[in-house]
């Protein structure tokens, strides 16, 4: 069985780790597959929008740590190998996409799991779901984007006593905290995300594009630069056929019929 499922249903290309005896821990087959599959969406006119969920229980427990046990004595692994050429390439994939990625935290989503979690456009989680910074747990610390995330959307206090106490942080305080959108019923989130991800599928694509990049790079910059990015890609906007189609639907009365171009 593959260890990431992948379907293109209504332009929403949805992502399923699936690895669900080690809660979808990260091992290289799911690395490279989940590379492809964000390449994919990048390529394929026909994705709108990314749903990326786990399978069984969990949603991901970061790093597959059966790898890193090593023999006594043994020389240490090179823990920035795989961070280089895996985890961070995944979060800038990620964050470069110009298309939506929702994802619905269905289980615990602990270590780097938890920051791929965070490093999606729209986070949606069940009741049940956490968030763990695992990483002190084993010495280590928070990887993926979770030093920067973290402190950005929650504050550094938050931050600074999610990373060194490791402690679970439910799905309800990491909404209350604004790390994610919102929270649904266990048994609705899929239904819920689903339609989410269904509804940006059937958007201004081009629009969504840009908003990411407006956004995230809103952290790193003045307001006077801010102001200036919005306005060049603003002009990008309104050069888009989602546009002419949204003020022209406007105008008619009806609903907007995009075709993300
Ligand atoms: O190494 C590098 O390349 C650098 C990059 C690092 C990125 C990282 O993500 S480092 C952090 C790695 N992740 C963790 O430290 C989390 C480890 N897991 C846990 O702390 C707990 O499993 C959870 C809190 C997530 C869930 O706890 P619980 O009690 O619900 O489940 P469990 O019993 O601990 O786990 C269930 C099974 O999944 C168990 O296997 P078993 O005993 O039934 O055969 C457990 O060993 C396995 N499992 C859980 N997490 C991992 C794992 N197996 C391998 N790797 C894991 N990360």
């Amino acid at each position: 069985m593959s260890s990431l499922l992948v379907s293109l249903d209504a332009g929403v290309l949805s992502l399923t780790l699936n690895r669900p005896d080690k809660l979808n821990a990260f091992n290289p087959e799911m690395h490279q597959l989940i590379k492809a599959a964000f390449e994919r969406a990048r390529e394929d006119a026909g994705v709108r929008a990314v749903l990326l969920t786990g399978a069984g229980r969990a949603f991901c427990a970061g790093q597959d740590l059966s790898e890193r046990n090593v023999a006594p004595g043994a020389a240490p692994i090179d823990l920035a190998v795989t961070i280089g050429s895996y985890y961070n390439p995944l979060v800038r994939r990620m964050r470069e996409l110009p298309k939506p990625i929702v994802c619905a935290v269905n289980g615990v989503a602990a270590g780097a799991g938890a920051n791929i979690a965070l490093a999606c456009d729209l986070v949606v989680a069940a009741r049940s779901a956490s968030f763990l910074q695992a990483f002190s747990r084993i010495g280590l610390l928070p990887d993926s984007g979770g030093t920067y995330f973290l402190p950005r959307a929650a504050g550094t206090a938050r931050a600074m006593g999610l990373a060194l106490l490791a402690e679970k942080l439910s799905a309800e305080d990491a909404e209350r905290w604004g790390l994610i959108w919102k929270v649904f019923d266990d048994g609705a989130l899929v239904k819920e995300a689903t339609a989410i991800a269904r509804a940006l599928a059937e958007g201004p694509t081009k629009a969504y594009g840009l908003i990411k990049k407006a956004l995230y790079a809103s952290a790193g910059n003045s307001l006077d630069a801010q102001l200036d990015l919005e306005r060049d890609l603003q002009r990008e906007a309104g050069f888009s056929e989602d546009y002419r189609e949204g003020v022209t639907a406007f105008m008619q009365k009806r609903k907007p019929n995009f075709k993300g171009k």
